[in-house]
């Protein structure tokens, strides 16, 4: 299963990721594409951790790759983290991937400045969640972020199994 992470940049989704694998604080912003491998419960499942400046992650996806599941992330102390949601939905479009399974995640939970329930709300709906999480992910532990990917992974595996394949 590839998992791509999407957002702004500062959102926390190399934290996200970096905490899972159980490695240390990322230094400063992803400037590259970064691919992480792992095994959740079972699934092999890889994760494509996006540069969140919108001019690295032009070039970058320009690249023909196919992901089958998505996790949004916005930041609970930054409105405009929410708004730019659209333009990943509209990266999404370019790269042919906007159909796929979405999840969001509010992070920053812990310097919250917006009700996320209000924002989230406003969002057009074509790019509703199937999930949202909200975290603070600088104070969770290993095994509680892990949990958020275990649970989008088992939804994804779920869901696949209820969608006919197309041929
Ligand atoms: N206050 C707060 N800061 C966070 C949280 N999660 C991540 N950060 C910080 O936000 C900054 C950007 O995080 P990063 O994971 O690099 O964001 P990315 O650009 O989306 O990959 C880092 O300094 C993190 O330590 C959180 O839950 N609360
Ligand atoms: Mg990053």
């Amino acid at each position: 299963m590839r998992v791509a992470l999407l957002g702004d940049g500062g959102v926390g989704k190399t934290t996200f990721i970096r905490r899972i694998m159980g490695l240390g604080e990322s230094e400063g912003a992803t400037t590259k594409l970064e691919v992480y491998r792992l095994n959740v419960d079972g699934t092999d499942v890889v994760v494509y951790d996006f540069p969140g400046q919108r001019e690295l992650f032009e070039s970058i996806s320009k690249l023909n790759f196919d992901v089958d599941v998505i996790i949004m992330f916005a930041d609970a102390s930054d409105m405009a983290t929410f708004s730019n949601l659209t333009y990943w939905y509209s990266k999404m479009i370019d790269m042919g991937i906007s159909s796929k399974p979405k999840f969001l995640v509010v992070n920053k939970m812990d310097i919250e400045l917006v009700d996320p329930d209000i924002i989230i709300s406003t969002l057009p709906s074509i790019m509703d969640p199937i999930a949202v999480f909200k975290t603070s992910l600088i104070n969770m532990d290993q095994r509680e972020v892990a949990g958020i990917l275990g649970e989008i992974v088992r939804m994804v595996n779920r869901y696949s199994n209820l969608t006919a394949k197309p041929y």
